[in-house]
Order: structure tokens, then C-alpha cells, then sequence
């Protein structure tokens, strides 16, 4: 019996899949290649269905025999392991990001003696099409509270981007850009402490307080599907934060970051000042199991945040902590730094990993900016989070706009640097 590889993602069982897999059928006996989360995640948003669930569904099929996993974007290294006879895929590859993978899959096959079988591609529905339907319905708190932890697992390193309001959300959910062959995007989204009390001009020291910060974040909530990273500041008294663990579970957030700060908290990037102490090793570790205790889904994350080197204090400070909150029961660790240079954190990081190779460790490199993603990535780190920069490039856009007119005595000059009306009556999906 000849066999014939099908590769697919199978988020949803179209009429195109069919097609292909009974065409497949023909040339003899199915075996499908399952793209795993992992291969998925550096060309295309997750799928909204786990692997195992994905993997039954095709089972199911009676057109499919094998259900494998394909572990790459690429073909070919499954194509060398299993040395099918046919492979057969949508002519849809002709073009774009996917005519590299034909180009590849047809060297293979001719290595390998096998034959590329192309199709008519079924216009329609497909995987990013259903994505884009998915977007628009939006997505359940419990599906989006899931896919931190997903995103972590699949992916190298993990992208957030802080949004601070509906619109820098959906800058958030939408951006894609399409660079050395793949599509870059941001994963979700972080809940910034600062941006949130500085768009209402207030201070970033937990002045605006947890319950007004989620009646806001709903705003995001509503027209995004991307997970959420909420920053807990220094998530309060134990007694208070089991509340703020269950709020955040309940709305779909996917995790906390709460900061070893105790007393009147301040930005760190002002740094550590005497009103402002270091919580001690005992009270921060009580107030991590307190909130793993109280959480209700095995999901959600409490992330420790470390802020020893903001205060002044050593990478050997810092590891201590580090490595008891993991103890505590903490899901990541945040490390902090305002140094420029970011030797600090390098070296934190490695000594870190030595010790956990399975922790999440998360960086906001507000600071030591130089630093590409491929070097944090190559230094362990699993989530990179740019805290503050959808606010910081609003204000000064703001800022221009009110000069240009006041310099002026009219508008006219403003509208070169203005989205012209149209476009912003258009921004919003679903307007007509
Ligand atoms: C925030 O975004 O509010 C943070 C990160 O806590 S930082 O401002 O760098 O402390
Ligand atoms: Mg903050």
C-alpha cells in the first residue's frame, strides 16, 4: 500500500480538508501530519484547540489513517522520517510565505523518489479565516486565561506588548508583520500599573485602585482575544490578594506579576526609596501561597517579581529570593533592573537557569533596550514584556498635534500628522 502525507492544522474540519483528504485517500493510505503548537506558533496564531484535541477530531476522520505530529513548519523533516510515496497539499502554496516550504518539499520528494501531488485550492473558509471570524466573536475567559501557558510551551519567546485602553488593544490584537519569511506579532498584552494610572493622570503608586483597573481592562477584554498579564503591583496584603488571584481568573486574565515591594509603592524605574522597603523573604513567600492556595483554575500564574537590583542589592540577593518564591509556589519569576548596561540581569539570568530549566522567567527591558529578542531568548528568558511604550509614544504624538494648532490659530497643519477622519471612522471592526 502506497502512502500519501497530508500536513494540516485541523482547528476546524472544513469542506477543503475533506477535499484533500479524500483526494489523498485515492493514491492510498492517509497519513496526516499534525502540525504541532510549537510548529504553528512562529508562523500563525495558536490554534484554538490543543494538539490532543486536534489529534482526536482527525482520528475521527475516515478518510485518515496516521495521525503523526509535525513538529516543524517544514515538511521535510518528516517527509525524510516517514518517506511517504505522495504528498499531496492546496495549490495555495504557490505564492507568499508558504512557496519556500513547496520549494523545499519538492527537492525532498525528489530525493526521496516521491511525488508532489497539487490540488485546487477550496476558496472559502479555512484556518485564517476562521481565526479572523473567531476574533470578531471574541474568545471566553477561560480560553484566553489557557493560552499563556501555551504560548510559553510553544514558542521560544513570548512577545507582550502593554496596552492601556480598547484602541491599543486592538494595535495589539492586529499587527502583523511579515519579516525574514515569517509573520511577527505581539502574544498578548501587559496590564502596566504605570500606563494605567498615568492615562488618568495619577501616579503610578497603586493610587488607582484593582476594582477601577478591571472595570477599564474590560474595555480590552471586549475587543481582543490575546492573553493578559496583569501587573498586581505589590498585590497588597495576603487577605486582600486571594481576591484579586480570583477576579483575574474570572475575567480570563492568564497571570499576575506582583512585586517583593512593601509600604508606599513607587515606580521602580524611579528605584527604591527609604518610604519604600523590600518585603522580607517570609511575608512575600505568604502572600504567593496565599494566592496559589486561593486560585481556582490550574492555569492561572502568580509571577514573583524580583526587586533586588532596583534597590541596590546584589545578583546573590536576588537569587535567594528568587529561588525561595520558586519554592513558594511562584509560576515565573520577573527579575528588574534600571541599569542601562543589563549585566546585572544577564548574569541573573544565567545563574537562574542553572539552577531551573522549567521556570518562565520574564524581562522588561525598559532599560538595556539594545538587547535584541534572539539574545534575551538566548539567556533563558521565555517572555519579553515592553511595559510602556503604546502610552509613551501617544503623548508626544498628542502633545504635537495641540501644538501644531495653538502655533497655527488653526487645524489645517495638524491634519498631516492626524489619521484622516475616514480611517479612524473605519478603525474599529464591525463599523459600517
Ligand atoms: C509597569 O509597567 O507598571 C511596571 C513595569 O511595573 S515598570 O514600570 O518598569 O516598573
Ligand atoms: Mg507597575
Amino acid at each position: 500500500m502506497k502512502t500519501v502525507y497530508v500536513g494540516m492544522t485541523a482547528d476546524i474540519i472544513h469542506p477543503g480538508i475533506v477535499n484533500i483528504l479524500r483526494e489523498a485517500s485515492k493514491h492510498g493510505e492517509v497519513l496526516v501530519g499534525l502540525l504541532t503548537d510549537s510548529a504553528i506558533a512562529k508562523y500563525k496564531r495558536l490554534p484554538y484547540l490543543s494538539y490532543e484535541q486536534r489529534k482526536l477530531v482527525v482520528e475521527s476522520l475516515k478518510y485518515a489513517k496516521i495521525v503523526v505530529p509535525q513538529e516543524e513548519w517544514s515538511y521535510v523533516p518528516n517527509l525524510r522520517k516517514y518517506r511517504p510515496d505522495y504528498i499531496i497539499h492546496g495549490d495555495d502554496w504557490k505564492t507568499g510565505i508558504l512557496s519556500k516550504i513547496r520549494e523545499d518539499v519538492y527537492k525532498v520528494m525528489g530525493e526521496l523518489g516521491g511525488q508532489v501531488i497539487e490540488i485546487p485550492y477550496t476558496p472559502g473558509i479555512n484556518s485564517t479565516s476562521f481565526n479572523e471570524s473567531v476574533t470578531s466573536i471574541g474568545v471566553t475567559p477561560d480560553l484566553r486565561l489557557k493560552t499563556l501557558r501555551r504560548l510559553i510551551a510553544a514558542k521560544p519567546l513570548v512577545r507582550i506588548m502593554e496596552a492601556h485602553s480598547g484602541l491599543s488593544g486592538l494595535i495589539i490584537e492586529h499587527l502583523e508583520l511579515i519579516k525574514d519569511d515569517a509573520v511577527h506579532r505581539f502574544d498578548g498584552m501587559w496590564s502596566s500599573s504605570l500606563t494605567d494610572s498615568v492615562s488618568k493622570g495619577k501616579p503610578d503608586i497603586e493610587a488607582v485602585d484593582i476594582t477601577t483597573r478591571l472595570q477599564d481592562l474590560t474595555q480590552i477584554l471586549e475587543c481582543t482575544t490575546k492573553p493578559i498579564i496583569f501587573d498586581g503591583d505589590t498585590g497588597g496584603i495576603p487577605e486582600h490578594f486571594i481576591f484579586t488571584v480570583r477576579t483575574l481568573e474570572r475575567n480570563g486574565i492568564s497571570a499576575v506579576i506582583i512585586e517583593d515591594k512593601t509600604g508606599l509603592k513607587k515606580n521602580s524605574l524611579f528605584g527604591v526609596e527609604v518610604e519604600q522597603q523590600l518585603a522580607s523573604i517570609e511575608e512575600f513567600c505568604e502572600k504567593i501561597e496565599a494566592g496559589k492556595r486561593a486560585q481556582i483554575t490550574k492555569e492561572f500564574m502568580i509571577i514573583a517579581r524580583l526587586e533586588s537590583l532596583i534597590a541596590g542589592f546584589s545578583v546573590d540577593h536576588a537569587m535567594e529570593r528568587a529561588l525561595a518564591y520558586v519554592s513558594a509556589g511562584a509560576d515565573g519569576i520577573m527579575i528588574h533592573s534600571k541599569e542601562k548596561d543589563g549585566e546585572d540581569i544577564k548574569e541573573f539570568c544565567r545563574r537562574f537557569r542553572k539552577e531551573y530549566t522549567g521556570i518562565p522567567l520574564i524581562l522588561v527591558p525598559t532599560t538595556y533596550n539594545h538587547f535584541t529578542e534572539a539574545e534575551l531568548c538566548g539567556w533563558g528568558v521565555n517572555v519579553v514584556i515592553y511595559a510602556n511604550h503604546m502610552l509613551r509614544a501617544s503623548y508626544p504624538a498628542m502633545v504635537k498635534a495641540a501644538r501644531t494648532i495653538l502655533e497655527h490659530e488653526r487645524s489645517k497643519e495638524a491634519d498631516e500628522i492626524c489619521m484622516p477622519i475616514k480611517e479612524i471612522l473605519e478603525l474599529i471592526p464591525g463599523t459600517r
